[in-house]
């Protein structure tokens, strides 16, 4: 199964992604995502005019081989950029090994270890009314765990809580921070404010909504170790399922301070992309969730063999799942929850109308979890012709100043 072509597809569907479309020489195709969200053609780019010359004619079925040589060969190694691109390839490979095999992908990676994937919504709200409104509306939907983020009295605009809905006419809760134009949205940031709300968010989300439903929270890298810690403490009474990127995670020694003072238990890692960038947070267990995607850390290949190594300290997954990763990074995730023994929980945001247009997918939520499908490969199709309807369009993710004028971490 050699490679005849491979072509980068850039489409906009009301967000950006890019999708590589690798053909065989017997005719089948194998889909990867690339999409690096407000970077997408930086990763285009890449895989365009590095990576596709060097497909052409290579064994398909060599999927490590491949791996190992994308990384290594262009000797300047990690990154997002790069890793999305290898992403890209790897899961590409795998979808076309799995379709040459005539099975969806998870039988390949050792079958399912699990019926259903339990899946986690996004509730959010302007005030407490809405956000309980949120939270009603994602239980009907039928989510069994839900990502609880809130405004804050002091705070303009805020990440996860949306001042106007996504689509016209559409739900606070939907959720795309990166907004089309020429120059990214400034938003604020006061962690005084943030610090002093969301405890008091959670004890009456608890009061409303009992003990059980498993609540989340992104703190989206925002506070100091120090910080971070407090919050953790003073969210232990609402026993959260976790708390997300409570701080940034450059520094993986930073999360020994927010251990030793709470045990709220801590997810972090949209942001990493390797093995390497959790030596010391699995190796230590100064974390109880990798958030890492398969589209952003090196594929299937690569976050596998992270899985494998957090599983040795009891660290599980709860892979990375906004709606920046396209339906093809999604049905990926999806093959590789299904398998795993350390599956700890997977984010799910459907993706609009629009982009259902352009990627038609075989997995389902039914009752608050996902499954990847029957169909061969990752079971998802690009619809070429559709995707050309909707050209790229530039879009940024925000950023934040803090009262005083000063850049913060968004
Ligand atoms: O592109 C940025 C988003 O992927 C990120 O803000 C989403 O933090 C996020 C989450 O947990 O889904
Ligand atoms: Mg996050």
């Amino acid at each position: 199964m050699r490679i005849a072509s491979a072509d980068v597809v850039v489409t906009s569907p009301g967000r950006n992604f890019v999708t590589l479309k690798v053909v065989t020489d017997d005719g089948l195709v194998g889909l990867g995502d690339a999409t690096l969200n407000g970077r997408e053609l930086a990763v285009a780019s890449y895989l365009q005019d590095h990576i596709v010359p060097l497909l052409k004619g290579r064994d398909a079925h060599r999927i490590e081989d491949t791996w190992q040589f994308l990384y290594r060969s262009a000797y300047w190694r990690r990154g997002p950029v790069t890793m999305s691109a290898i992403a890209a390839v790897d899961v590409a490979l795998w979808d076309l090994k799995a379709k040459a095999a005539g099975m969806p992908l998870y039988q390949l990676l050792g079958g399912a270890s699990r019926t259903g994937i339990t899946a986690y919504g996004h509730a959010s709200g302007r005030d407490t009314d809405e956000l309980f409104d949120s939270i009603r509306h994602h239980l009907e939907l039928g989510f069994r765990a839900i990502r609880v983020q809130t405004a804050v009295p002091g705070i303009t605009t805020l990440y996860g809580v949306p001042t106007t809905p996504a689509n016209p006419g559409g739900r606070h809760d939907d959720y795309e921070p990166a907004a089309r134009g020429a120059l990214p949205a400034e938003e604020d940031w006061d962690t005084r404010a943030y610090l002093r709300h969301i405890p008091t968010v959670f004890e009456a989300v608890r009061a409303e909504f009992g003990p059980e439903l498993p609540l989340l929270h992104d703190g989206h890298h925002r506070m100091t170790p120090i910080q971070a810690a407090r919050l953790g403490k003073a969210l232990e009474p609402y026993d959260l399922f976790w708390l997300e990127d409570c701080t940034p995670v450059e520094s993986q020694e930073a999360l020994r301070l927010v251990r030793q003072h709470t045990t709220t238990p801590l997810a972090i890692g949209e942001v990493l992309n390797t093995v390497w960038d959790y030596q010391t947070l699995i190796g230590e267990q100064l974390i109880d969730y990798v958030r890492s995607s398969v589209t952003h850390a090196g594929g299937i290949t690569a976050m596998r063999k992270l899985l494998d190594f957090a599983a040795q300290h009891q660290v599980k997954s709860g892979i990375h799942g906004p709606t920046d990763i396209s339906p093809v990074g999604m049905a990926a995730a999806l093959h590789l929850d299904l398998a795993v023994h350390n599956f700890g929980i997977q984010e799910y945001m459907p993706h609009s109308p629009l982009t259902d247009e352009v990627f038609h997918t075989s997995y389902r939520f039914t009752d608050g979890y996902l499954h990847p499908g029957e169909k061969p490969g990752l079971g998802v199709d690009l619809d070429e012709t559709a995707a050309a309807r909707f050209p790229y369009q530039a879009a940024y993710l925000p950023f934040n100043r803090l009262h005083d004028g000063t850049v913060h971490d968004w």
